[in-house]
């Protein structure tokens, strides 16, 4: 009953107002079509009905309705110019298509094909296979511009699992989140129910998203209490025909915090009997219930190695608890401690020995790099290395290290970046995308996580691009062949405006705008010189007495007099030797390693030479220059696009590419001042010379609060 009400008043097609604050993400743009590629169907024939059929039926026939401007009729047969959606159990539709051809359509694919009779027919082997096909349909209808006639469209998502993690706390704030406070409305829930829940199922299941992991990694006992768990079977009940699974992040103390008990001891029968009690309850209000994830010893949680145990007994007590439910274990590879050993080295240090251990509904989550979200990282050395236990990787969407909701920074590109990486483990091909699908090693689950950049602000991202961010993250789950930039345009044209000129123009800012924050903040490899805790803005020079060395960054860039840069070859860390060959010799050697990742991988000299003849210390003060010129360019480009975009959007995105300059610059001066009082070299004369004084810069401080 709920639902249905939400179905009247939720969602943004229904008013059929465009608000152009940002509010409808990918849905603005859905105006008449003018030069369209096809022609409207005629009829829609909807042969079955279930909640999510409802939600097809309306999509349809709104989309439809906006998109030609015209009522499409319900009929109920297939008619001539008629479009028909429906499963495979449907033998009226499934005739018209071969066995093999619905059989490897899994659970989630669908094909959308004309056939004779200009009869349109997106057909699948369930309700949400039917979902995301009418979410593809309407989505071409809209991007595509290859002009054919005829559909003849076949798609199975790359990821089963297609997972949003949401660092949100039961109290309303957002760990690394820049939108504002969480959507969920905890204190509420289960009465009241907010509209946004039905949008931002309606938003995830459009681009192919079906989980969320609903509270913080970090996470409070408390939200496995009765109290909770009425509130998160609330969730799931809305967004349940939109086919999102919830999860929850446990916290391993629960069974001593929560439930009173002297342990939490992994191999101890009254904790196994109280996470069986627990699952027992969940599953009862959440009969789908996806499972949990575990940050488990890191960052100071408690975890099985508290009692002795490795992760690989926490996880797995944990896996046989819900096996028979059908639930799995995303346990996290995020472990490091200041033990002395490069960080980059120890989550494989710690998992690689566990290799094989592991139950199969336990799946590692792996994030991309082997520290921690940075601009530029190479890719996590375990994707490959772990041959008999399922990967999964952990992107971030948020940006926490990349100018939070302030920096225009399309993530498309990083996100490709690394799912293109061949870590070559396994012969050449041996991509990340591969390793982790499925196609390499025969995995029974297959998923992959991002880190959420949602809150309440009205753009839901705090930044009319970050929403791109979002959507560049379901669409590459979805499927990790499409190119970043083929995403971004057709992000674009649902958002903003099909102009060509806007498109190619934007696209391109898109596409540079990685690469540029990487320049303007840590260029050449460079990692981790952000402020320390709130990890905004340059502070290269940070020392706190009592922090953790490992938090600080000096303790990634080691400049000194001699040069710059963490000595990871095999005459340092010897983190290369994670990699296998070839990837070991070039990454060992300054002369072979991409020069994106020399410094990641090696300390060099300030006069070191570089491919294009100019010395280390030169190249460092070009590349930070160039970030700097990036942000000018964007700026630019922007603003000759006034007349094409909505006023509020032109401001509010004018506004933040002017923080975005100032940022850049402060980024550029503050770590260029810094390691020039190493190198003692000048700024080449011509580039810009800071304006300001290191001393100056070093006072400013930024206060979280003004951008949360
Ligand atoms: C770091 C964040 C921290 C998270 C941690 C994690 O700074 O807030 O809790 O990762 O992923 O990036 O567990």
């Amino acid at each position: 009953m709920i639902i249905f009400l939400y179905f009247i008043t939720g969602t943004q097609w229904a008013s059929g107002q465009n608000k152009l604050d940002g509010s409808e993400l990918w849905f603005t743009h859905m105006e008449t079509i003018e030069s369209a590629s096809f022609a409207c169907p005629s009829f829609i024939w909807i042969p079955q009905s279930s909640p999510t059929f409802t939600i097809i039926h309306k999509e349809l026939k709104s989309g439809l309705n906006k998109l030609y401007n015209r009522e499409v009729k319900d009929v109920s047969r297939l008619n001539s110019n008629g479009l028909c959606v429906g499963t495979s159990s449907q033998k009226d539709l499934s005739s018209y298509f071969k066995k093999e051809e619905l059989s490897v359509l899994g659970n989630d694919g669908y094909i959308i094909r004309t056939t004779g009779n200009n009869v349109t027919i997106i057909i699948a082997n369930t309700d949400l296979g039917a979902l995301y096909g009418t979410y593809h349909y309407l989505r071409y209808l809209q991007t595509d511009n290859t002009h054919k006639a005829n559909f003849d469209i076949v798609e199975v998502p790359s990821y089963q699992r297609r997972i949003l993690n949401h660092w949100d706390n039961l109290d309303g704030t957002v760990e690394r989140g820049y939108a504002g406070h969480s959507i969920w409305q905890w204190k509420d829930l289960p009465q009241k129910i907010s509209p946004g829940y039905i949008e931002y199922a309606r938003a995830n299941a459009s681009i192919g998203i079906n989980g969320t992991v609903l509270n913080n990694v970090n996470a409070n006992p408390a939200v496995l209490s009765i109290e909770y768990l009425k509130k998160v079977k609330t969730l799931a009940d809305i967004f349940r025909p939109y086919g999102i699974k919830v999860y929850l992040s446990i916290n391993f103390s629960s069974p001593s915090v929560l439930g009173g008990l002297t342990t939490a001891d992994p191999l101890n029968k009254d904790v196994r009997i109280w996470w069986q009690d627990k699952a027992k309850q969940i599953y009862s209000l959440i009969p789908d219930f996806g499972g949990f994830v575990v940050k488990a010893n890191s960052e100071g949680l408690p975890g099985p190695q508290d009692f002795g145990r490795t992760h690989a007994d926490g996880a797995n007590m944990l896996a046989d608890v819900l096996e028979s439910y059908g639930g799995i274990i995303m346990w996290r590879a995020f472990v490091y401690n200041p033990n002395g050993n490069d960080r980059a080295k120890q989550a494989y240090n710690e998992f690689k020995p566990l290799d094989g251990k592991f139950r199969k509904n336990v799946i590692l989550q792996v994030k991309n790099g082997p520290v921690d979200f940075q601009p530029r990282e190479p890719f996590s050395p375990l994707f490959g290395a772990m041959q008999h236990t399922t990967l999964m990787p952990e992107l971030q969407i948020t940006q926490e290290y990349l100018g939070f909701s302030d920096h225009l920074v399309y993530l498309g590109t990083l996100f490709k970046e690394f799912l293109n990486s061949d870590t070559y483990t396994n012969g050449r091909n041996s991509t990340v995308s591969r390793i982790t699908d499925g196609s390499v090693y025969d995995d029974s689950i297959t998923a992959v996580a991002g880190v959420a950049n949602i809150g309440l602000d009205s753009n839901w991202c705090g930044h009319h691009f970050a929403q791109a961010n979002w959507y560049a993250f379901g669409r590459l789950a979805w499927n990790h062949q499409l190119s970043a930039r083929k995403i971004a345009k057709e992000w674009l044209m649902q958002t903003f405006s099909h102009d060509q000129d806007f498109l190619n123009q934007m696209s391109g800012v898109m596409m540079e705008s990685r690469e540029a924050t990487v320049n303007y903040m840590t260029p050449l490899g460079l990692h981790h010189l952000m402020g320390w805790g709130h990890h905004y803005g340059p502070e290269p020079w940070c020392e706190i007495s009592g922090a953790r060395p490992d938090w600080l960054p000096t303790y990634y860039h080691k400049a000194d007099s001699i040069g710059v840069g963490f000595n990871r070859s095999s005459s340092g860390s010897n983190a290369v030797s994670q990699y296998a060959e070839p990837l070991l010799s070039v990454y060992n050697d300054p002369a072979l390693c991409p020069e994106e990742l020399l410094l990641w991988f090696h300390h060099l000299p300030w006069n070191y030479e570089l491919i294009n003849g100019r010395d280390l210390w030169s190249e460092l003060c070009y590349r930070y220059s160039m970030g700097v010129e990036q942000v000018k360019y964007f700026q630019c480009t922007w603003n000759s696009l006034q007349s094409k975009v909505d006023k509020n959007r032109f401001n509010d995105v004018q506004n933040k590419l002017a923080i975005q300059l100032k940022e850049a610059i402060w980024w550029r001066d503050a770590c260029l001042l810094y390691f020039q009082t190493f190198s003692h070299r000048p700024i080449p004369s011509q580039l810009d010379q800071p304006k300001s004084k290191l001393e100056d810069l070093k006072e400013l401080k930024f206060l979280k609060t003004h951008h949360n």
